[in-house]
């Protein structure tokens, strides 16, 4: 069993309910345990257009698939919350990154890992420290990202 953390974000349509079933589809799927999910963090956008605040997460999972797998899973995930390949940077539905899949580098074409901007993120950081607080020991601006008053269920 392998030991990943996933970033999910949203800043489109309800926003909560993307991440709520995004985790909901990971507990049911074959291979995959979700083991601890972060409180929900309302982050200011980083990068692209002028858009919306985001919702954003970190899920702990234990699961038997192999990296190609869980991206591929990944990518169904945000496929299912209708989100629609658009511009780079842009706002969606919902965002599915894996972060860290044990203590395993993979660098390819499509899939990096560890994700290669997570270290330099408060948005990724904040959540990711509270499932795991002995990963996050890095000196970041936690400005724009405050806990939302919502919470997601595992
Ligand atoms: O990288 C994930 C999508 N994304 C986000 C995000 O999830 N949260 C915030 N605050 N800014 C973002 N910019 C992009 S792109």
């Amino acid at each position: 069993m392998t030991r990943a953390y996933l970033a999910l974000g949203s800043n489109l349509g309800d926003r909560l309910a993307h991440l709520q079933n995004a985790v909901n589809a990971l507990d049911a799927t074959g291979g995959v345990g979700v083991v601890a999910v972060s409180r929900v963090y309302e982050t200011d956008p980083v990068g692209g257009p002028e858009q919306d605040a985001y919702f954003n997460a970190v899920v702990a999972i234990e699961t038997s698939l192999d990296a190609r797998a869980l991206l591929r899973l990944s990518q169904r995930l945000e496929a299912d919350e209708s989100r629609i390949r658009g511009e780079r940077w842009g706002p969606r539905t919902l965002d599915v990154d894996i972060l860290l899949y044990d203590d395993i580098t993979i660098d390819e074409p499509d899939l990096t890992v560890p994700h290669p901007r997570m270290w330099e993120r408060g948005f990724v950081l904040a959540p990711l420290r509270d499932v795991a607080p002995e990963l996050v020991n890095v000196d970041v601006s936690w400005q724009g990202v405050r806990v939302a008053p919502v919470a997601l269920f595992s």
